[in-house]
Parts: C-alpha cells; sequence; structure tokens
C-alpha cells in the first residue's frame, strides 16, 4: 500500500472507539494525551497508559491497532513568542521526545500557528446532500473580528471591499446569526476542552502585537535547533502542519504557508528528521500552492499525511469537499505519492482522512468539529478505493 490507514482518536474520552476504528479499516492510530497540560512533560508511565489501551483492544478484538503518529505535541506559546521561560519548555519537549522514541511511538505531529489551530467561520456549513461541513469565508472573519471581537486596529487587516462587504452583512444579521458565527470562531482550537472566550482570545492575540513573520521564523529555527537533534538520537522524526488557512489571519503571522516557507525552513535545519506533515487541505485553501510540487519537492521528509479536499470559491472562502471532489485534484496526490513510492522504494506513509462531514447517524452525536464517525469512515474508505484502484492498475 502506499499509506498506512490511520484515524485520529482523541483518547478514551472520544465519543469515537477503537473497535469502530478497527470497523473503519484503520491499523494507525494517530492520538495525543490531551489530558497532559501543553508544555509538561509525557512520562513514560503516561505514554505506555495509553499503548496498553490499545493493547487491551488488540486482545478483545485481535485486529491489530498501534499508536503511529503523535498529534500533536503541542509547542508552548512561549517558545512562538520567544519568551525567556521558553527554555524550559524546550527542555520539557526535549524530554517528551526521548521518552516517546523508547516507547517506540516516533512520528511526532505539530504546527507553529500563533493562538489558533484552524479557523472555521462555520462549522455547520449545510451541504446539497444535507450533510453539514466546515467553512472559512474571510467576510464572515472580518464580521466577527471588526463588530464582535472589536480587536484593537483590525481594520487594518482587510481591504476597503472586504469591510464594506462585512458591515453590509453585520447589518442584515440577527441575533442569532451573531451568537452562531461568535461560537463557530470561539471553536477554532479542536481538542481543547475549555474553549475560548472573546476575552481570553482578545488577550492572546495581542501577545504577537509587533512579532512579524521574519521573528516568529526565528523562534521556530531555535525550537528547531534544539530539538532535532535529540529527535535524531531518539529515532523520532518531526513533522510540522502547514498553517490552516494557509494565511494570516487576525494579523497574526503565518509562516508555513507555502512552498518558500518550507523551503526556508528545510534548508535552514536540513535533518530529515525535521520533516512535514503534507496536509492537503490546508495547503490546497490556497489556489497559488502546487501540491503536486508540495510532494515531490519534499518527499523523503513527508512523515505524515493528511488527505481531505476543499472547495475553493472566492479568494479566501472554501468549505471542506468529499474526500475525492473539490478543488484539491486528489487523484494527481494519491497518483504522485504512488510514482515516488514506486521509484524510491519506501514503506507506507501514515495517512488519515483530515475531517469528514456529519452525516447520518453522526448528527445524533457531539464530536469535535470535523470529526464525526461516519463521515470520516466515508472519506477513508473512498480514499482506500482510490488507492487500491491506483495500485493495480498502474502496477
Ligand atoms: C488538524 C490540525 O483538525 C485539523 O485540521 O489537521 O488540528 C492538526 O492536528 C494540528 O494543526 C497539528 O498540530
Ligand atoms: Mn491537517
Amino acid at each position: 500500500m502506499i499509506f498506512e490507514q490511520s484515524w485520529r482518536w482523541y483518547g478514551p474520552k472520544d465519543p469515537v472507539d477503537l473497535e469502530m476504528i478497527k470497523q473503519a479499516g484503520a491499523h494507525g492510530v494517530v492520538t495525543a494525551l490531551h489530558h497532559i497540560p501543553v508544555g509538561e512533560v509525557w512520562s513514560v508511565a503516561e505514554i505506555e497508559k495509553r499503548i496498553t489501551t490499545l493493547e487491551e483492544s488488540n486482545k478483545k478484538h485481535p485486529f491489530r491497532l498501534h499508536w503511529n503518529v503523535v498529534e500533536s505535541l503541542p509547542v508552548h506559546e512561549a517558545i512562538k513568542l520567544g519568551k525567556p521561560e521558553r527554555d524550559e519548555f524546550i527542555e520539557n519537549y526535549k524530554i517528551s521526545l526521548r521518552n516517546l522514541g523508547r516507547c517506540g511511538v516516533n512520528i511526532i505531529c505539530y504546527n507553529f500557528m500563533p493562538v489558533l489551530d484552524w479557523l472555521r467561520t462555520n462549522v455547520k456549513f449545510q451541504l446539497e446532500d444535507g450533510s453539514t461541513a466546515l467553512l472559512h469565508d474571510k467576510v464572515e472573519l472580518a464580521v466577527f473580528d471588526l463588530f464582535i471581537l472589536k480587536r484593537e486596529n483590525a481594520e487594518r487587516d482587510y481591504s476597503d471591499d472586504i469591510i464594506k462587504e462585512a458591515k453590509k452583512r453585520f447589518q442584515n444579521k440577527s441575533s442569532q446569526d451573531l451568537a452562531i458565527l461568535e461560537q463557530s470562531m470561539l471553536m477554532a482550537l479542536p481538542g481543547d476542552d475549555e474553549g475560548f472566550t472573546l476575552e481570553k482570545l482578545k488577550k492572546s492575540l495581542a501577545t504577537f502585537d509587533g512579532i512579524s513573520a521574519e521573528r516568529l521564523r526565528e523562534h521556530l529555527v531555535h525550537f528547531l535547533k534544539e530539538v532535532i537533534p535529540v529527535a535524531e538520537q531518539s529515532g523520532v522524526k518531526m513533522a510540522i502542519h502547514p498553517d490552516d488557512p494557509p494565511w494570516s489571519v487576525f494579523g497574526l503571522p503565518r509562516i508555513v504557508s507555502d512552498v518558500e516557507d518550507l523551503d526556508y525552513l528545510f534548508n535552514t535545519v536540513p535533518s530529515t528528521a525535521n520533516g512535514l506533515t503534507f496536509c492537503s487541505g490546508s495547503l490546497g485553501a490556497s489556489a497559488l500552492n502546487n501540491l503536486p510540487e508540495i510532494i515531490s519537492k519534499f518527499y523523503e521528509r513527508i512523515h505524515f499525511v493528511h488527505l481531505r479536499s476543499v472547495q475553493r470559491e472566492k479568494s479566501d472562502y472554501f468549505y471542506e469537499a468529499n474526500h475525492l471532489e473539490g478543488s484539491v485534484g486528489m487523484f494527481d496526490l494519491v497518483k504522485t505519492f504512488f510514482d515516488l513510492q514506486q521509484k524510491i522504494g519506501r514503506e507506507p506513509i501514515p495517512m488519515r482522512p483530515d475531517h469528514g462531514h456529519e452525516m447520518m447517524y453522526d448528527k445524533e452525536k457531539q464530536f469535535y468539529p470535523g470529526y464525526s464517525v461516519i463521515g470520516r469512515m466515508r472519506g477513508l474508505a473512498e480514499l482506500r478505493g482510490l488507492e487500491t484502484g491506483i495500485i493495480n492498475s498502474y502496477k
């Protein structure tokens, strides 16, 4: 196979249990110790506990699951901000990497997005077939930023046209519409139970005032120069997740959005332990990114793959499409991975469907946005079909 079929699991509290993951056809479990606060050490005991949970399940239903990727080992904000306390957090990060390596968990996904992980303006966008998807619309973002959050100097980050349209939209929205928008925006940190409030968000955004993309890049390089040698010694590979969306939001700096950003990172810290999570949905939200080119260029350091599609419409507007539809051209991407594997010879790369639609019985349960069970199962099944078709017809 081209990929090792994998599935993101939020741990024992996830409404999707291990048996369901087996029935979705995944052997690789992508998980993290979400209960450990960001910045603290992941001890061997805690890591082993999670491994044991999977082994117990393997005894019950012998279809084999194993923890193949950590998503994520999060980077503390002090490291992104370059604060003096970062040293201690970097040391903790190194200990966690060593501990993970010792336990045989050796692919680590992380990101370097300030304050927020992915950002959507509607997490229940209605599709034609009645399912719902995640949507990002810059005008909605501007409505939130300018009129709900009221961030200082926010208008500097939008063009006159966007501001004009945002004003019009704001005036036409009911208070219920505004509440839904606020709720969607505050969900931007998947997997975080505590969530954001408007005040908390405003305060966190302000900590990055005056931090340019160049400064943020220096902080990332500093972090990598510290942790990559430890990753190498511990036999683990780091895989940075690109910015989602791959452009600035709320005036925050972004440094992992396109091929130039990636070139810079990998030229500056060339070890292949300094690797990439290839996320087709994040990079594919920008029409400027040539995805097959990115795969070919960085193949040897793509340690983990997220496959999903987006339907791009106007500029800075996209929603998450079915995995084989939309703008990313999934066939070409999987075929590119196949060709490279044929050429170089490489073990299957862990791949998971990144998000799915909420559909059928999904609607009766509460999932993290994007992480419902049936929608992702449809995604994984379609991707597995595509993969099998490619392997069999080009052998
Ligand atoms: C994920 C990201 O849900 C998603 O879109 O791809 O949240 C990803 O887990 C992080 O950015 C990785 O650190
Ligand atoms: Mn992703």
